[in-house]
């Protein structure tokens, strides 16, 4: 398969490979479309139980394609790519209710990190770097990074890493809390590869809930969330996993997840 997103199915996973090594999988709008056109998939079909994304070659991604940004051939409206591009993909990442794994395979750049920062578990090769790389060229973190970064290790260090554009190891972006894991380089897609079949099998509906129910605490009240929980435990203990999950237990044997 060729273009600028590969995709492969199996074991109930989706893997989305972000394509133009070249150019460290800097986003064009070829890419958005494919990748946009990949996570609408994971959306609609019920056999995807979660979805895999990295990159191809020796970065994860360097964020917008500068080469489509070249101010000699006039100024872009840069409001209007977010609307069209970034923020729709990263709506389409937080809505789904599916685990969304990401393997940050190499450097992480600009709107590249902070849409690893949006998926659900992110791992990352040891080699790997995270750069707010928007301060170099007088933007502002996008993709969700201003709500995400102050959210995940505190608005200390998000101000740092945004207003400095300073790399962050992968090692110390996991002992923040701003990712789950580093790994060893060359372990990196076999981890990966691993956590999204063992979460694929997994009851597909209760973890859904589980992150929306994780996801609205970041603006709800305590009372509110409570709520919340009462709701969605209500949804989750309608589901077939669930009368599975527990029989399985009474009978003493592993469950047999069926994502409903
Ligand atoms: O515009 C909008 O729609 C608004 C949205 C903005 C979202 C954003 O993401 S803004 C931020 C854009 N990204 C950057 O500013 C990062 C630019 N890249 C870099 O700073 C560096 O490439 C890295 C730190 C990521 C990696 O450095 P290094 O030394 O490992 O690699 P390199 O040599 O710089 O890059 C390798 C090749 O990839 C090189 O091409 P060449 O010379 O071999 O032909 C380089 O030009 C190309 N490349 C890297 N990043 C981009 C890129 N080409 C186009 N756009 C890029 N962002």
């Amino acid at each position: 398969e060729s273009g600028t997103v590969l995709s492969a199915f199996a074991d109930g996973v989706l893997t989305l490979t972000l394509n133009r090594p070249d150019k460290l999988n800097s986003f064009n709008e070829d890419m958005h479309l494919a990748l946009r056109a990949g996570f609408e998939r994971a959306h609609r079909d019920v056999d995807v139980r979660a979805i895999l994304l990295t990159g191809a070659g020796r970065g994860f991604s360097a964020g917008q394609d500068l080469g489509d940004r070249d101010p000699r051939k006039g100024t872009p409206d840069l409001g209007h790519t977010i609307e069209t591009f970034y923020n729709p993909l990263l709506r389409l990442i937080r809505s789904l209710e599916k685990p969304v794994i990401c393997a940050v395979n190499g450097v992480a750049a600009g709107a590249g990190a902070n849409i690893a920062f949006a998926c659900d578990i992110t791992l990352a090769a040891r080699s790997a770097r995270f750069i707010q790389a928007f301060a170099k060229i007088g933007l502002v973190p996008d993709s969700g990074g201003t709500w995400n970064l102050p959210r995940l290790i505190g608005e200390a260090r998000a101000k740092a890493l945004a207003l400095t554009a300073e790399p962050l190891d992968a090692e110390t972006a996991a002992s923040w809390g701003l990712i789950w894991r580093a790994v060893d380089d060359d372990k990196l897609m076999d981890e990966a590869t691993a956590l999204a079949t063992r979460l694929a099998a997994g009851p597909t509906k209760g973890l859904g809930l589980t992150k929306r129910a994780i996801q609205a605490a970041a603006t709800n009240s305590l009372d509110q969330q409570l709520d919340l929980e009462r709701d969605l435990q209500r949804e989750a203990g309608r589901s077939a996993d669930y009368a599975e999950g527990v029989t399985a237990f009474l009978e003493k044997r592993k469950p047999e997840f069926k994502g409903k």
